[in-house]
């Protein structure tokens, strides 16, 4: 139990943090520049309602291994905790919501108090914890980071965010992985950004929780409530209270001591005792008792923390009211209120706050300050040297061996390359974790999890080996394991790989983890893919099959629109090779890309800021081309990771180029071939990467334009040796638009193929056909773009 003089100090910051977070939002001068009426985002009240809690949290329960997802809107109040433990200076919080301010919503990257888990998008950085948690396990299971004591996950959840799908994905998953120290406190203030919710959501939660095994502690009353319950017609008074319905309950709220007396009396006022219990209480004695709720009472909150303590995944729904403690509470618009010039000051004036020492710690506080900040000292959250780890890099081999087949996809030489590591017992191989939603064979993770066998808290033999069935694949789990096999739920890859990525930062031990998942359902987990690169975790994923390249396997699967989210996605190198030993090079530079954190310069060669790192995605395709024979020269080597390469140089006199993406390479070459006869010296560009080819681009006309006037980027170095007469044709097995800025390069005439529609089964021929990327398409296109007399072999169309 908390002694009487912890208490009275949290109960002191507790008053603290509100009002600086109140403060904050007020002093953001910018956001009332645009407020048209309430409907910019003001959150005072959202963040109210977690004041208590993470008081109790911060102050008190959490220990420095702990680590907390906060719900986006209660950002406020982090940051006033983060400046009173000294980790946020006072311009920053001056600042909130500015530029290089303290963020609206906890910012891993963008903050400088020490956030674990970036939110914003919610229910995201909720399964964050569920997924930290198990790589938690993982990382400790293999053996490293044993020095260290375990942490808790805490995610800090609205009650609405429980609407959110991707939770009870990953509560099914966390289920299945046997998750562990893990805790989800549900700030039950019964409204959402529109409305008050609906009524018994509680039960249903506690129903969902306790179905997946997780131990539920709800926090109804405070004790103040508790006392109450205990006086003569005290059971009166509670009955009332649980059947008053939610709306009811916050319009009370916000309606102030008054209106409770008169709608308490109304009901049941006649009923003796409870009526004595009403009013022996002023109207602001008796507002206290109504707004006593559990996620509201610090003694009710650190009782119930403390004595949950095991590792069981425990979820605590706790009573709030949106606004506590502030003029707009309860009130069903509150969400985007702000308090009004008056309220604020009348807060202020309520607070001991004098003008003009609104940021100052200790200001209007009751206790000393010396004793208060002789307690903030002592906090065991805020003690030790820092809580974001570090981990040497994992050292790369200087190649990926893989023997080359003549004719091979670059799926499979995926698992070609992963197969030949997973031999090894390097600490290179030790390190590479993987996972796949339920596609681990069929993206061809099969040899490489043949060998390193997936994890599980406890040994799990393959039953069809030890009854002599055979089969192709071994499924054996242990702790030892390498592969975590998720089920059907791309939200739970991408969020796994945003914890798994993060382990350096968050464990101190670094791990390699590679996703993988069929092309067209990056769409289905997009949103947590853009959270992961968000808070810059570090991981490659890999989508395979890709395009309507994967043809029979239904026109449902066909992904269009990938090449571009790998373009567009910050923090993301994307990728999309032709032939298996460009895959090689790259996949080697992805581990160490990886690894990265360098400065943010840009490299003079290609205009990117490659020191930095990031996260790598990777196109690939079940299409078995025909395999160059080459040896590939270190400069080539550097041009395929650069974004591209000349296949075929084109001649001074050149009136095409075919400039191609991925498993359409024989059809490139294909189309060069037909049209040799009637057009000269036509050049062949085969782009491994669009992204990067413009992102260098991009870097280097900025930098031009801020006067480095040499500044020059792969591609446009590689165009230059285009004449300008020369007609482009760009084709790729995606949406056309990926490669069509390469006409913007140098001015030259461009028509881009692609596809534009999908959903046509059929065979790869037909399909190339129908949606216009074969040769004949590209031979088509050049003819059309680059005239001359006619090209023969160019078929009607
Ligand atoms: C994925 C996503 N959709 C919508 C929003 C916009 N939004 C922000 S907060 C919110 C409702 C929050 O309600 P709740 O979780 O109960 O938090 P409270 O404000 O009540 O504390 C919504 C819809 C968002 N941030 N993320
Ligand atoms: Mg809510």
């Amino acid at each position: 139990m908390a002694t009487h003089d912890t208490l009275a100090i949290l109960s002191a910051l507790e008053r603290k943090v509100l009002w600086l977070a109140s403060w904050m939002i007020h002093n953001a001068n910018h956001l009332r520049e645009n407020t048209d009426g309430l409907k910019v985002g003001g959150h005072q009240a959202s963040s109210a309602s977690l004041a208590t809690i993470m008081t109790a949290l911060y102050f008190d329960v959490l220990r420095p291994q702990d680590r907390v997802a906060v719900k986006p809107h209660a950002s406020p109040i982090f940051h006033a905790i983060q400046y009173l433990l000294g980790h946020q200076t006072r311009e920053r919080l001056q600042a909130f919501r500015g530029y290089k301010g303290a963020q609206s919503y906890p910012s891993r990257t963008k903050d400088s108090d020490d956030v674990d888990f970036s939110t914003g998008s919610v229910g995201l950085g909720v399964a964050q914890t569920l997924f930290s948690s198990l790589t938690q396990d993982y990382v400790r299971a293999h053996g490293w980071g044993l020095d260290r004591p375990e942490g808790r996950m805490v995610a800090l959840i609205g009650d609405a965010e429980l609407d959110e799908g991707n939770i009870f994905e990953a509560l099914l998953e966390g289920w299945k992985q046997g998750l562990r120290n893990c805790w989800w406190i549900i700030d039950y203030n019964r409204q959402s950004l529109d409305a008050v919710v609906r009524e018994g959501l509680w039960q249903r939660y506690e129903h969902l929780f306790k179905n997946f095994g997780w131990n539920v502690v709800i926090l109804k009353y405070g004790s103040l409530q508790q006392a109450a319950f205990r006086e003569p017609g005290g059971d009166r008074l509670k009955a009332w209270i649980d059947n008053c319905p939610n709306q009811l309950y916050s319009a009370l709220v916000f309606g102030g001591g008054a209106a409770w007396r008169k709608r308490l009396l109304e009901e049941i006022g006649d009923q003796g005792d409870v009526t004595r219990l009403i009013e022996r209480r002023s109207d602001a004695e008796l507002a206290a008792l109504m707004n006593n709720l559990g996620g509201h009472d610090l003694p009710a909150l650190l009782e119930a923390f403390h004595t949950n303590g095991d590792d069981r995944p425990t979820c605590f729904i706790c009573y709030t009211v949106k606004g506590f403690g502030l003029p707009m509470a309860g009130h069903k618009d509150n969400h985007a209120g702000m308090m009004t010039p008056a309220q604020i000051e009348d807060f202020r004036a309520a607070q001991g706050i004098r003008p003009g020492h609104e940021w100052d710690k200790f200001e209007g506080l009751p206790l000393a300050a010396e004793r208060i900040q002789a307690f903030l000292d002592r906090v065991p959250f805020a003690a030790g040297t820092g809580r974001r780890l570090q981990a040497p890099r994992i050292e790369v081999p200087d190649t990926l061996p893989v023997s080359l087949q003549p004719t091979m996809a670059t799926q499979t030489g995926f698992g070609a390359i992963l197969n030949e590591i997973g031999r090894g017992d390097s600490e290179f191989a030790r390190r590479i974790v993987t996972t796949s939603p339920d596609v681990t064979v069929s993206t061809n993770l099969g040899p490489w999890v043949n060998r390193r066998g997936l994890f599980a808290h406890e040994k799990m033999a393959d039953t069809f080996r030890s009854e002599r069935i055979p089969s192709t694949f071994h499924w054996e789990f242990s702790p030892q394991g390498q592969h975590i096999e998720l089920g059907i739920a791309e939200m739970n890859l991408f969020i796994a790989l945003s914890a798994l990525g993060l382990s350096h930062a968050i464990n101190g031990e670094r791990l390699l983890p590679i996703g993988t998942l069929y092309d067209p359902f990056i769409a289905r987990g997009l949103d947590a893919l853009n959270y992961a690169c968000y808070q810059d975790s570090r991981f490659i994923v890999v989508g395979t099959p890709s395009g309507i390249t994967l043809a029979g396997e239904g026109g449902a699967h066909q992904s269009i629109a990938e090449p571009l989210i790998g373009m567009a996605q910050d923090g993301l190198a994307a990728f999309e090779p032709a032939y298996v030993d460009e895959l090689a090079v790259i996949l080697r530079w992805a581990f160490a890309y990886i690894q990265k954190d360098g400065e943010a310069q840009p490299n003079e060669r290609n205009w990117l800021r490659d020191e930095t790192g990031g996260s790598v995605y990777l196109r690939l395709s079940t299409r078995p081309i025909e395999q160059l024979r080459r040896t590939l020269t270190p400069d080539l080597e550097q041009q395929i990771v650069d974004g591209a390469y000349w296949l075929r140089k084109p001649g001074p006199n050149a009136q095409v180029v075919v400039a191609y993406t991925g498993a359409i390479a024989p059809e490139a070459i294909e189309a060069v071939g037909l049209m040799a006869e009637d057009r000269r010296d036509v050049g062949l560009l085969a782009v491994t990467s669009a992204d990067r080819l413009n992102a260098g681009w991009t870097a280097a006309q900025r930098a031009r334009e801020r006067g480095l006037v040499h500044a020059r980027s792969h591609i446009e170095r590689l165009i230059d040796e285009v004449p300008g007469h020369c007609g482009l044709v760009t084709v790729l097995d995606g949406h056309p638009a990926t490669l069509a800025w390469l006409g913007a390069v140098k001015g030259h005439r461009t028509r881009s193929l692609g596809v534009e529609h999908f959903g046509q089964t059929g065979s790869l021929a037909e399909l190339y056909r129908h949606y216009g990327i074969d040769a004949n398409a590209i031979v088509a296109a050049a003819q059309a773009i680059a005239p001359g007399r006619p090209i023969r072999h160019l078929k009607a169309l």
